[in-house]
């Protein structure tokens, strides 16, 4: 498995580093965001390193649609998925990405903008 010792997220997949975990699967984690943007903000993770989301669909192992069907998931258990929620993977710095361990944004429970900011 690739790991990036000096990334926290895979500091957190390796519990040393602690987050509010809500799901895990063999090969993803998702736990809320320290700073949530909506009452639903949970980040959802493969457990391997990938910079991004496109580096993650190039590795073509089935762990993108993983991490998909993972947020799903966590959004139907957190009573967001009927209603609808935003599944965003910032990609590059003037995206906004700031930790570059590939992470979708679970974000829901409330209205969204369109477009965003
Ligand atoms: P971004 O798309 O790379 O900007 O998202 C990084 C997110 O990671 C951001 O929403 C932070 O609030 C969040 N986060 C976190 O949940 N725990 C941390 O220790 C750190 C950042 I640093």
């Amino acid at each position: 498995m690739i790991v990036d010792n000096d990334c926290l997220f895979c500091k957190i997949v390796a519990k040393e580093v602690p987050a509010t975990i809500v799901h895990e699967t063999e090969r993803t984690l998702a736990f809320r965001d320290i700073n949530p943007q909506a009452p639903t903000h949970v980040l959802v993770i493969p457990k391997e390193h990938y910079r991004d989301a496109a580096a993650l669909a190039a590795a073509d192992d089935g762990l993108a649609d993983e991490v998909i069907m993972a947020a799903h998931r966590i959004a139907e258990a957190e009573e967001v998925a009927a209603e609808g929620y935003r599944l965003v993977f910032n990609t590059g710095p003037a995206a906004g990405q700031t930790v570059f361990h590939v992470h979708g944004h679970l974000i829901g429970g409330r209205g969204l903008n369109w477009p965003p900011g």
